[in-house]
This record gives C-alpha cells, sequence and structure tokens, in this order.
C-alpha cells in the first residue's frame, strides 16, 4: 500500500504524522509550502479543491478532512490501537475529533486570520478577542476530560495528537494555559512521545528547507 500524507508546517497535519508514525506506518510526507501558497497550485486543488491539509493519498486515492484521514488510520492499523475498542468509547473518540476539527480549530482559523470571517476595518482585535474567550471556555470543557487521566482513554489514541495540535496552536498565538493544569499535563506528556518528538523534528527540517528556499 503506498500512503502518502500532504502535509504543512504549524498545520494540523501534524496530528496524522503523529499517529502514521504511532502505527509504525511506512509513509511518504509531501510538504506544502504555504508561504508560497503551494496549497493553491492547480496539481494541488485538483486532489483537495479545498485547499487544505492533511490530505491522505491512498493508493492514488485522495481523503480530506483530520476525522475521516484520523479514522482510515486507526481502521487499517488496527494493532497501533488508535481509537478505543469499546463501541461507545469508539464514538466519543470520534466526536473528539468532530470538535478538534469543528468546535475548536475554526476559533484557532480566526485568530490566525481575522480578516477571513470579517474584512470590516478595525474589527481584528474584536474577531481574535471573541475567538480567544470561546478557545478558553473549549480548553475548560477539555481540560474538565483530562482532570486524573494521562489520555481522553486509558491509553494514548487519535484524538490524543489531535488536541495536541489544538492545544499547541492555541500556545502559539499566546493562549495562558496555567488555568489548564490537565491540558498542560497532557501537553507536556505528549511531547515526550516519540512520535511527536520525530514530528517536531521533522517540521524544524521541513522549516528549515522551505527558510532556504525563500
Ligand atoms: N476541516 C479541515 C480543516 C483543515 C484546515 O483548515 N487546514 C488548514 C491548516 S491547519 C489549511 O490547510 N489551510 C490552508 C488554506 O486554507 O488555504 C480538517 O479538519 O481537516
Amino acid at each position: 500500500m503506498n500512503i502518502v500524507l500532504y502535509y504543512a508546517p504549524i498545520t494540523c497535519a501534524l496530528a496524522p504524522y503523529i499517529t502514521l508514525t504511532e502505527a509504525n506506518a511506512k509513509f511518504e510526507v509531501r510538504p506544502l509550502n504555504f508561504r508560497k501558497g503551494q496549497q493553491n497550485s492547480p496539481e494541488y486543488l485538483k486532489l483537495n479543491p479545498k485547499h487544505k491539509v492533511p490530505l491522505l493519498l491512498v493508493d492514488g486515492k485522495a481523503l480530506s478532512e483530520s476525522t475521516a484521514t484520523q479514522l482510515w488510520i486507526a481502521r487499517t492499523f488496527p494493532q497501533a490501537r488508535l481509537m478505543p475498542s469499546d463501541p461507545w468509547d469508539e464514538l466519543k473518540a470520534i466526536s473528539l475529533h468532530s470538535w478538534c476539527s469543528g468546535g475548536i480549530h475554526p476559533f484557532l482559523a480566526r485568530i490566525n486570520s481575522p480578516p477571513r470571517v470579517c474584512d470590516v476595518p478595525g474589527t481584528e482585535d474584536s474577531v481574535k478577542k471573541l475567538a480567544a474567550a470561546n478557545l478558553m471556555e473549549n480548553f475548560k470543557i477539555a481540560d474538565d476530560m483530562l482532570a486524573g487521566r494521562e489520555f481522553f482513554f486509558d491509553h494514548f489514541t487519535a484524538p490524543d495528537a489531535h488536541f495536541y495540535w489544538c492545544q499547541r496552536r492555541a500556545r502559539q498565538f499566546g493562549l495562558d494555559f496555567a488555568p489548564f493544569k490537565h491540558c498542560a499535563a497532557h501537553f507536556a506528556r505528549m511531547e515526550q512521545r516519540p512520535s511527536v518528538q520525530k514530528l517536531l523534528a521533522f517540521e524544524k527540517s521541513v522549516q528549515e528547507e522551505f527558510a532556504k528556499a525563500a
């Protein structure tokens, strides 16, 4: 089987990189340089007209959207136990993926690029402030979920990787995680994992390559 992950540094595509690595999968990464707008190239738009990562290409077939890509990885590599085996918990894990991509990510995107949601002059700070308030509400919910646990379930699963990205991006935007001790502990725990360390080293190498090509 030929697995290709389209990825860009910093983005949510780091989550499937982590889970593919956790699954010990053989995969090729094709990094896109967003500064050069490579996600809008005609070749990439043929694969994903939504011009977004992550995208998986499996034996030439394209699959977009984080939740679907995570489920595909979990189903393809069952020995990695990337989703809980209990059917109810599996649904709860899908719920977590949906929350990360549909409930948290859109507020991160607003902070990243306020004019994409409101181009009225002078509103940028307000868009960011409201998005940050929404994120704080969501991270409080996650903090309660993680209280007294190492991961969302009884072992590492794919939603841990997805949520790690959400928290990392929020931290990059300067959100204060001091009130969310369980989220902060989860983040530190995730950064100890060999899969995450591999990802961070890979991200650094891609960023260096992109800087050279700038
Ligand atoms: N709903 C999608 C969102 C993916 C997404 O927004 N990806 C961002 C990076 S974090 C992206 O590729 N943005 C490029 C663009 O919008 O041009 C998912 O969960 O996979």
